[in-house]
């Protein structure tokens, strides 16, 4: 049968749109490197956590529009989501986008569509992605149809986000980004933009840029508000009463592969112009260390505490623990000898990770302060669960404002309203 569409990458975002587009009716062949996504993928389960795509997925494999594949296959159309990690020194790893490219470049054929959706440093796609085809002897003016249409779905709504977010399509020409958009309408009901390759780049990272640099404003008056004594929430509660302001929420620090690393592919191309950037990064790699200080205080009177960790994942309600500033916090903790450390993540299982791991009651049973990191649906209620009978002391911190509060004399409950109580 043809392949319509080969997906290189079947992680968070080329899982979800190899679905989409086989849902829609084209055959879609997923590829990666890992056997064992690739096997469950062919048995119609998956290996990430999503809302709606075990269905999907389950849907679209079972009447044979996707199928999953340890090596690219000759297809119309390619689209690449593979990880731009980021090296020790913050320098971009565009390595698997390299390798991708160099795989599929034999198999493809005059007028097919290359779409490249991994986040990457500007200019990557005139400087890179068009030279390795042009060593496979194309003219990509001409014979090929490449652009940049880098993914924007927010963790959690992916299947959502997918089909309504505008998406920006950044040919390496005019031809391309129109061939490139057209693919995208099959399937996209939102506004599809057509620009130019390095457009396209800057506009994805300074989107994510912008978010970067308004949290690092919120865990700067964090900051600012323990120095002065001041309730951090209700100072950006107001101010957001302003129609034009909107200060974003203030947490342990900034994770995911996203915000915590595309800034960093700014700053590389242009050192001395991104200032402001590179100070929002410093202010929210700090948060940790902030968080690790608090702890300390909370902590300081009692002989070898027990400090329960609820959350480790980068944000709340996923499973994805990569950058994760919980888990930056976690290492502060473990290092510390006299600590006794208990973790507990609902949507973080065993085999996923080295950390080990416990059940909420394991984690607070005689614990001296449980301290929350990540803002999961499952923690609201927390300060109502009997599991909280066997704490030693039942003080809390919530770095990420997601308790409930509750009138109750033996529970203490801190967070960046009152951080400043903590020495
Ligand atoms: N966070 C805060 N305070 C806030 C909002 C978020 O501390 O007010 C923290 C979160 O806890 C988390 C980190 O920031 O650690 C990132 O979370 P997020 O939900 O803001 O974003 P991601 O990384 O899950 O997804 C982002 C999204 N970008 C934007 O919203 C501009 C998504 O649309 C992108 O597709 C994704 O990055 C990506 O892949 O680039």
């Amino acid at each position: 049968m043809k392949t319509d569409l080969c997906v290189v990458g079947m992680g968070y975002i080329g899982l979800p749109t190899s679905a989409i587009f086989a849902k829609n009716g084209l055959n879609v062949v997923g590829v990666d490197i890992n056997e064992k996504a690739v096997n469950l993928i062919n048995e119609g389960k998956i290996h990430i956590e999503e809302p709606g795509l075990p269905d999907l997925v389950k849907k679209v494999v079972e009447n044979g529009k996707l199928r999953a594949s340890l090596k690219p296959v000759p297809a119309d159309a390619y689209i690449i989501a593979v990880p731009t990690p980021i090296h020790e020194d913050y320098s971009a790893d565009i390595n698997y986008v390299i390798s991708a490219c160099k795989n599929i470049a034999p198999l493809v054929k005059k007028g097919d569509v290359i779409i490249v959706e991994s986040t990457i440093p500007p200019r990557t796609m005139n400087d890179i992605v068009q030279p390795i085809f042009e060593e496979f002897g194309f003219n990509v003016e001409e014979d090929l149809y490449i652009a940049h249409c880098p993914e924007r779905v927010l963790p959690g709504r992916i299947l959502i986000e997918l089909i309504e977010n505008t998406r920006i399509v950044g040919g390496l020409n005019a031809l391309a980004a129109k061939k490139a958009a057209e693919f995208y309408k099959q399937v996209v009901n939102g506004e599809v933009i057509e620009t130019d390759a390095l457009t396209a780049e800057m506009a994805k990272l300074m989107e994510n840029t912008f978010r970067d640099v308004n949290i690092a404003l919120a865990n700067e008056l964090v900051k600012i508000s323990d120095k002065l004594g001041v309730n951090a929430y209700d100072v950006i509660q107001f101010a957001n009463k302003h129609p034009r302001v909107n200060i974003h929420m203030p947490g342990p620090g900034v994770g995911g592969h996203c915000l915590a690393v595309d800034p960093y592919f700014i700053v590389e191309k242009t050192p001395e112009e991104s200032q402001l950037i590179q100070t929002a990064r410093n202010i929210n790699n700090s948060m940790p260390g902030f968080v690790v200080e608090k702890i300390k205080g909370l902590v300081k009177n009692t002989d070898n505490p027990k400090i329960a960790v609820l959350g480790i994942t980068y944000k709340g309600n996923v499973d994805d623990i990569r950058e994760s500033p919980a888990i930056e916090v976690l290492h502060h903790l473990l290092a510390n000898k006299s600590f006794n450390i208990a973790v507990h993540d609902p949507h973080v299982l065993q085999e996923n990770t080295s950390i080990q791991l416990h059940s909420l009651e394991d984690a607070l049973k005689d614990a001296d302060l449980a301290v929350v990191l990540t803002d999961h649906g499952e923690f609201k209620n927390l300060l109502t669960q009997d599991e909280l009978a066997n704490m030693r002391s039942k003080i809390f911190f919530d770095t990420k404002k997601v308790l409930i509060p509750v009138e109750d004399a033996e529970v203490k409950l801190y967070n960046f309203n009152n951080v400043f109580e903590i020495n």
